[in-house]
């Protein structure tokens, strides 16, 4: 039988944060080497463990893989969260790829000074309201299931209730114009891996802080 996956990440968020959430959905146990020195990195590097000389990567199934998007269509597809014909995939995509816009606006907000990330704050609020999350009500509206594509939980909904958890630790009232996506944010959060998941002490990261930011420098040699 197959070892646990093996996640190489910093110990925080990042690209690795969306990986995390779709094993945990899917009720698959992992373990993490989190990179906390210059000579860990260069260990993998040595190792030819990163194509790209990048992180994410994660060792499944006698495979080191990298690039984040790879690495959860394989997982998605591995544990039956990617549709059930290739019909069903195209929209999983599509929704994955507009709720990857929106968590990328918010991975990336400590990086700015503190003007930017007022204006980035806004940005996040102006798109979460105005271009995703009325794609997302109305999906919800016209497909009339629990779930965004097809009738069972998808890596869609993982990736989007990922998102909405998000925005709202930034923007508290988001959802105060989309009912639907109240009742699916309920409804997912309830779902027993997912539950799991939210608990205190489980793998799920906080937003990135000061050291997080420290350690990832350290690593690549920036700054
Ligand atoms: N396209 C890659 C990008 C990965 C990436 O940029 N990773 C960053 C850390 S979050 C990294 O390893 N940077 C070091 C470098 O690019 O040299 C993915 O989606 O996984």
């Amino acid at each position: 039988m197959a070892g646990k996956p093996k996640l190489y990440y910093f110990n925080g968020r990042g690209r690795m944060e969306s990986i995390r959430w779709l094993l945990a959905a899917a009720g698959i146990e992992f373990v993490e080497e989190f990179l906390e020195t210059r000579e860990q990195y260069e260990k993998l590097l040595q190792d030819g463990a990163l194509l790209f000389q990048q992180v994410p990567m994660v060792e499944i199934d006698g495979m080191k893989m990298v690039q984040t998007r790879a690495i959860l269509g394989y997982i998605a597809a591995k544990h039956n969260l990617y549709g059930k014909d290739l019909k069903e995939r195209a929209l999983i995509d599509m929704y994955v790829e507009g709720t990857r816009d929106l968590i990328d606006l918010i991975r990336v907000h400590h990086k700015f000074s503190p003007e930017e990330q007022e204006k980035n704050l806004a940005l996040i609020n102006e798109r979460a309201t105005a271009r995703y999350f009325p794609v997302y009500e109305k999906v919800l509206k016209d497909h009339g299931t629990e779930f965004l594509v097809g009738n069972q939980l998808t890596w869609a909904d993982v990736q989007l209730i990922e998102a909405i958890l998000m925005v709202e630790e930034k923007v508290s009232t988001v959802l105060s114009k989309f009912p639907l996506l109240q009742d699916f944010k309920t409804r997912i959060c309830n779902i027993p891996t997912i539950k799991k998941f939210l608990q205190p002490g489980s793998q799920r990261k906080p937003p990135p802080d000061e050291s997080y930011v420290v350690t990832a420098n350290r690593v690549f040699n920036r700054k």
